[in-house]
C-alpha cells in the first residue's frame, strides 16, 4: 500500500490518504503540471511521453501550445511548468537569462547532443564546390537564388520562432544570402522533398536528432566555430561590430528546464523530472513515428513508451505517489 502526505500551502499535513488497488491517486498538489506543445514533432510526441509519465506517478496534466520563445517569460509567471526540450542553439539564449533570474530551474540534462544548423542535401555538393565550407557556400550563393531573393542566394529558415539568428550571422559574415522564414517545420520538409526531386540547388535549416538523418543524405554547413562571446560580444570573431559571427554549437545541449516553485508544490513530480533523460536515438525515434510512420502525436508517446517500459519505470520508481 502506497501512503502520501498531502501538505497545504501553509506546509501543514492535511490528511493521509492511502491508495487503493487499481485507483489512480494525484500526489501533491491536484493542481495540472503544465506542459507545453511546440511546432516540431519531436517536441510534441515528446510532450506526451513525460506528460504520461507523470500520470502513471498520479500527477494531472495539461497541455497547452505555446511559442516556443515566449515559454521561458510564460515559466517565469508561472503559466508553463516543464519545458523537456530546450534546445541550445535556438533556446540556449532565452533559456539561461531566466535561469540567471531565478524563474526557472536547469532542471536536467539530457544525453542527447544537439545541432542546429545550415544543412543541404548532398546532391548540393555537385553544384557548389567547396561545401560544406560556408566561403564556398557564399561563393556560390546565387545558384541558390528565387526570383524572391535575385541575386542573393536564399535560405529557407525555420518558423521565426526558433529565432535563429540568421540575419545577423548573414550580416556579421557579410554573406550574399537573404532569410526566407517558413511558416513551419511541415513547410520546410515539404521544400526539402521537392528540391530533391527536381535536384535543385537548396541550403534549409536543419538539425539533429531528427528525423531528417533517416531519410535524406546530406550536411551541415560548417561556418566559423561557436565560442563563448559570439552571441553577446560584438568583439568576438571575425567581425568586430558584430555578433552572430560564428556557427552554432556542434555538439549543444537538450536540457529540461521547470518554473522555480516546481520542487515544493510538485516535489516528487520534480524528482521524476529530474531522471527524465532521452538520448539521440530516441528524440530521432519520436520524430521518425510523427513524421516518416505518420502517426499521430499521442498514438506515437503510446508506441514509445510500450516500446521502452523499462526506462521511463526506473524514473518514477520508489517517488510515485
Ligand atoms: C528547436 N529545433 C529543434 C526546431 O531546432
Amino acid at each position: 500500500m502506497r501512503g502520501y502526505i498531502r501538505l497545504g500551502a501553509a506546509g501543514v499535513a492535511l490528511s493521509m490518504a492511502f491508495s487503493l488497488a487499481g485507483t489512480a491517486l494525484s500526489a501533491e498538489s491536484d493542481d495540472p503540471i503544465k506542459i507545453p506543445h511546440h511546432n516540431w514533432s519531436s517536441q510534441i510526441v515528446g510532450a506526451y511521453i513525460v506528460g504520461k509519465v507523470l500520470g502513471e506517478a498520479g500527477y494531472n496534466v495539461e497541455y497547452i501550445s505555446s511559442d516556443s520563445q515566449v515559454v521561458y517569460t510564460s515559466m517565469c509567471e508561472g503559466d508553463i511548468d516543464l519545458v523537456h526540450e530546450v534546445w541550445e542553439g535556438a533556446f540556449g539564449v532565452a533559456f539561461e537569462k531566466v535561469v540567471d533570474e531565478g524563474c526557472v530551474i536547469d532542471a536536467a540534462t539530457h544525453d542527447a547532443k544537439t545541432r542546429e544548423e545550415w544543412w543541404y542535401p548532398s546532391y548540393v555538393e555537385e553544384q557548389c564546390p567547396g561545401l560544406p565550407d560556408w566561403q564556398a557556400l557564399n561563393a556560390c550563393a546565387e545558384k541558390f537564388a528565387t526570383a524572391e531573393t535575385s541575386p542573393k542566394g536564399r535560405f529557407l529558415g525555420g518558423p521565426v520562432d526558433w529565432l535563429k539568428h540568421d540575419a545577423e550571422r548573414v550580416e556579421g559574415l557579410g554573406m550574399d544570402f537573404e532569410v526566407v522564414n517558413a511558416g513551419s517545420a511541415a513547410a520546410l520538409w515539404a521544400e526539402l522533398d521537392a528540391a530533391s526531386q527536381r535536384n535543385e540547388p537548396i541550403v534549409l535549416f536543419n538539425w539533429t536528432p531528427n528525423f531528417i538523418e533517416a531519410v535524406y543524405d546530406g550536411k551541415f554547413i560548417e561556418f566559423p566555430e561557436y565560442g563563448e562571446g559570439c552571441k553577446d560580444d560584438p568583439s568576438w570573431g571575425t567581425n568586430p561590430d558584430m555578433t552572430y559571427d560564428c556557427g552554432n554549437p556542434k555538439d549543444g545541449y537538450l536540457k529540461i528546464g521547470v518554473w522555480q516553485g516546481m520542487p515544493e508544490k510538485w516535489p516528487n513530480a520534480y524528482k521524476i523530472v529530474q531522471r527524465i533523460n532521452f538520448t539521440n536515438g530516441e528524440i530521432a525515434e519520436m520524430a521518425k513515428l510523427a513524421d516518416i510512420d505518420g502517426m499521430e502525436p499521442e498514438e506515437a508517446a503510446d508506441k514509445w513508451l510500450a516500446e521502452n517500459d523499462g526506462k521511463w519505470r526506473a524514473w518514477i520508481e520508489g517517488v510515485s505517489g
